[in-house]
């Protein structure tokens, strides 16, 4: 018997063997029949505090390679709800969005247009990035269908600063002043570097608001129709969650929120609406432990996205 070949698909689905794709699935090829396309977006130039985010998707592939021990067929057994999620569903990594630095404008029009390939083949758009920034040419390829705008963060991201509002702070005052989504609501508000002017300037423009104390009590006694029915997108800032098991992030504030709190929040959207794409941002590996251990948790919500999107499917 000849040894397999280094450069076969990963069958064996070993963690630690092969090319990292996105959990171990299989790569994109063009008029497969898909259910959900990886996409990572390694474009940081909107970050305005410590910069790095470019090789999240990079760390986050390689963390997501923990979750191929099942094998393609066999995922996933969720042990904690005590149900498989993902069995069957088609996923493919389409790789990363080339980007050319220094080019904003040239930049977000292939994301874009990368974002739009995906849902043309009628597949659900899992982003990873890259800074917050690219939320906004993302939810650009959703434009003219009317999406509910579900944003998990520490902050509201409406920065008019005077130099630019193309920043990794302001994706919800673009989507707000393009009027691409029919409601926004903000959950994980928290800490002391959003301008109090900003949260109540967007509440009063019709953003809903749960600040991360509020989040804590809603989720004790949760109003089945906060969210509405509908088409969903959500972005995840992983600074919406605890600096302890999120350390690795630009801005990471204390007081945040966890995994259950995210989930919990996620299955009750799921229950009301259906999710169309999503993304998770902000992750930088240069900042992150030892462990990884904020790549594991990116991956981790990558895959609890899926599962929210495609289940219901
Ligand atoms: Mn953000």
């Amino acid at each position: 018997m000849f040894p397999p070949s280094p450069f076969s698909p990963p069958e064996e689905n070993l963690p630690f063997t092969g090319i990292a794709t996105f959990a171990g699935y299989p790569l994109w090829e063009e008029g497969r029949d898909v259910d959900a396309v990886f996409l990572g977006i390694p474009y940081d130039e909107g970050t305005t505090y410590r910069p790095g985010t470019r090789f999240g998707p990079r760390a986050i592939r390689d963390a997501s390679m923990f979750y191929s021990y099942e094998g393609v067929e066999g995922r996933f057994y969720d042990a904690d709800r005590r149900k498989w999620i993902l069995a069957g569903k088609k996923v493919v990594d389409a790789g990363d969005v080339q980007i050319e630095p220094l080019c904003l404008e040239k930049n977000w029009t292939i994301i874009t247009r990368t974002v739009t390939s995906i849902l043309e083949a009628g597949a659900v758009p899992a982003i990873v990035g890259g800074d917050h920034s690219i939320t906004f040419p993302v939810v650009r390829a959703l434009k003219g269908r009317k999406i509910h705008y579900v944003h998990f963060d520490t902050h509201v991201d409406c920065d008019r600063i005077s130099y630019s509002s193309f920043t990794h702070g302001s994706p919800v005052l673009l989507i707000m002043e393009q009027e691409l989504a029919e409601s926004i609501t903000i959950i994980g508000v928290r800490g002391l570097t959003n301008s109090g002017q900003d949260i109540s300037w967007i509440e009063e423009k019709g953003v809903k608001t749960l600040t991360a104390r509020e989040l804590r009590t809603w989720l004790t006694r949760p109003d089945p129709v906060f969210f509405e029915e509908g088409e969903y997108y959500i972005s995840v800032d992983i600074d919406f969650f605890d600096p302890s098991l999120a350390p690795g992030t630009g801005t990471p504030e204390p007081g945040g929120l966890f995994f259950e709190h995210f989930s919990d929040v996620l299955q009750i959207i799921a229950e009301r609406g259906e999710i169309i794409g999503f993304d998770v941002v902000e992750m930088n590996p240069f900042l992150d432990d030892r462990g990884n251990v904020t790549a594991h948790l990116a991956a981790r919500c990558v895959l609890e996205l899926m599962s929210s999107a495609l289940d219901k499917r």
